[in-house]
């Protein structure tokens, strides 16, 4: 069932995309079930440089995107050639076909410059997540190629600037240009790509060599190797070998589910400072001065400093005292901060903040974000700081919360039985039932096997409002479609229950992968007021067609339908749109002689 996606307007496309979205329209035939659409932003890095004339390496506009088209393995020219047609020239691109896979459909929104990731700046990160942020209902995953220096601090910014994410972000880059023979450019790439379109996988993460990565868990560890990145104190999120394996224990979906934003002013003020035997006061003293405001400790072993300078610690105390942010992180690449040695705990004493196991970069970034809100005072930025907020940090399992903490216990059949029980609790509109089923460890987002519908589904299909707010509270995702492509928030416009889909709304559900051109043009073509409502409630928009081109003031002028028309109207869709034949809602109505609706059409505003 091939279906139509949402129309994007040449204005909202980006103006640096070089990436062959098509300037006049991205409205292609789409069927989510068996395609994904994923937007790559191309930053910069080696994966796209290629040798000057004195055979240095440095990133060359276009290059990159001009050689996509050429390599099988990254673009399916029959596919692209079927689907696009005469587009295909500025057509997005396609990979091949993947067994068992969505085939993903890509787009790449090349920056202008391009950097070797060692040139970017905090600027560049908040580039990245507004960029994210303007396409992300229009896509169903983001891949950002990057280059590998710095990558580490960009993911972890990222991972907190991007706030209540439930789409992949997938950051890759290599360590050999995608031109040299014997690059990993390639399979990186095509791995993001496959992962970013295929993976329910809400998190900020990285790809390379074979593994996912927690992108705030990531450090570069090595300057030759094709697996340059580890996440020393966080197993892979996925491994990619023969099979793609998913550990979807350790996957983290919020709790809450709030609308995605993006927070993207960061504080600049803050710094890393890596201690040493014999550091000066002085030193010490200068580098805490304003105005800097926060600062990662990098401290040796489980956390010590040396307790014998009481000099040093005098500096640490009057910082924190003037409203410094510190906080403590090792200097070794595994283990966690511990207040087991005197040397430890004397950082607690003069009011560091103990930071776990946070890579340095995770820390850094994270103080850029949490000192950049400003409706947080000083205790609970540090509160926040210890806290685990996307993963970043290992939490006690007595104090973790914010959803941290990794599910156990469930194996496959489990899982089946888990899905089918929450499903009937959910039925029966058995809250306290549903409440212990997630408390004794079910996914929010376990599926039923056959028609994979999450409990999510079937409570919007039942039309709870109060599970489903329940639901969304435990972290079900809006964005699970069933077997037949149905989204929960699709289940609720069929059975029109209004207050579920305000409900879903408030938690930044969207209909935008879903096909309702044909629904709504018949719901109009039928007078079914109640239905229009419920896509209107549902932020559809109103002006979709269907197959012949024709909008729902179409069909309801054509068949007289004048409540229709009269909602249409007050929710000022366009009178001009041309079906397929060139008319408009007015011709159509004016060669059935229904005055009234002429009226009705000549007369709004
Ligand atoms: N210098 C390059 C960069 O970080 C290194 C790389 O991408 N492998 O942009």
């Amino acid at each position: 069932m091939a279906t139509r996606g949402r129309q994007v307007r040449a204005s909202e496309l980006p103006s640096a995309c070089i990436s062959r979205i098509s300037r006049r329209t991205y409205s292609f035939s789409f069927d989510p079930i068996v395609e994904s659409r994923v937007l790559v932003l191309y930053t910069g890095g080696t994966i796209g440089m290629v040798r000057n004339n004195s055979g240095i390496l440095a990133p060359t506009a276009n290059a990159l995107v001009h050689s996509l088209r050429r390599y099988p393995d990254l673009h399916d020219e029959t596919y692209a050639q079927g689907k696009f047609k005469s587009e295909t020239s500025d057509a997005p691109l396609v990979l091949p076909h993947i067994e068992g896979k969505r085939r993903v459909i890509y787009s790449i929104l090349e920056y202008d410059p391009l950097l070797d990731s060692s040139n970017m700046t905090m600027e560049d990160w908040s580039r990245m997540a507004e960029d994210i942020k303007r396409f992300y209902t229009l896509f169903d995953g983001f891949v950002v190629l990057h280059g590998t220096d710095t990558l580490a601090f960009s993911a972890s910014a990222l991972s907190f600037m991007l706030e209540g994410l439930s789409k992949p972000v997938v950051i890759t880059g290599s360590q050999i240009p995608m031109v040299d023979a014997r690059s990993d450019g390639k399979s990186n790439f095509l791995s993001a790509l496959v992962l970013a379109g295929n993976c329910e996988i809400p998190e900020v993460t990285v790809f390379f060599g074979e593994v996912l990565l927690r992108g705030n868990r990531t450090v570069k560890a090595s300057v030759g190797s094709l697996r340059a990145f580890t996440s020393p104190n966080c197993r892979p999120l996925a491994t990619v070998g023969v099979r793609i394996e998913v550990d979807f224990k350790s996957i983290i979906r919020p709790p809450r589910i709030d609308t995605f934003t993006v927070h993207s002013t960061l504080n600049r003020n803050v710094g890393l400072l890596r201690l040493f035997p014999g550091i000066t006061t002085q030193m010490v003293r200068a580098f805490l001065q304003p105005p800097l405001e926060g600062a990662v400790l990098q401290s040796f072993g489980a956390g010590n400093v040396p307790s014998n300078r009481e000099d040093l610690l005098a500096e640490f105390k009057a910082a924190t005292s003037r409203g410094v942010v510190l906080v403590n992180c090792t200097q070794c690449q595994q283990g966690v901060v511990m207040s087991v040695y005197e040397t430890g705990k004397a950082l607690i004493d003069v009011g560091v903040t103990p930071g776990s196991d946070m890579t340095p970069e995770a820390g850094l970034t994270k103080l850029a974000y949490v000192l950049s809100k400003s409706e947080w005072d000083v205790e609970t930025k540090r509160q926040m700081m210890q806290s685990c907020l996307r993963g970043e940090l290992t939490v006690p399992r007595s104090q973790s919360y914010n959803g941290c903490e990794n599910r156990d216990g469930e194996d496959e059949f489990g899982k089946d039985l888990m899905a089918a029980r929450l499903c009937a609790a959910v039925v029966k509109k058995d809250v306290a039932r549903v409440e212990e089923i997630l408390e004794n460890g079910a996914d929010v987002n376990c599926v039923t096997p056959g028609d994979r519908r999450s409990a999510l589904h079937v409570a919007c299909t039942e039309g709870d409002a109060g599970i489903v707010r329940h639901l969304l509270l435990a972290g079900a995702s809006q964005d699970i479609l069933d077997r037949h492509g149905r989204s929960p928030l699709m289940d609720a416009v069929t059975f029109d229950h209004h207050e579920t889909i305000s409900v879903l709304r408030s938690f930044g559900a969207s209909l935008q992968a879903s096909n309702y051109g044909n629904l709504i043009c018949e719901a109009a073509a039928k007078g079914d007021v109640m239905r229009l409502k419920s896509y209107q409630l549902a932020g559809a928009d109103l002006g979709q067609t269907d197959l012949s081109g024709r909008t729902p003031l179409h069909m309801a002028a054509l068949f007289a339908r004048l409540q229709c028309v009269s909602l249409l109207l007050e929710a000022k869709v366009s009178r001009e749109p041309m079906d397929a034949l060139g008319d408009t809602p007015s011709d159509l109505a004016a060669r059935r002689n229904y005055g009234a609706v002429l009226n009705m059409l000549e007369c709004a505003d």
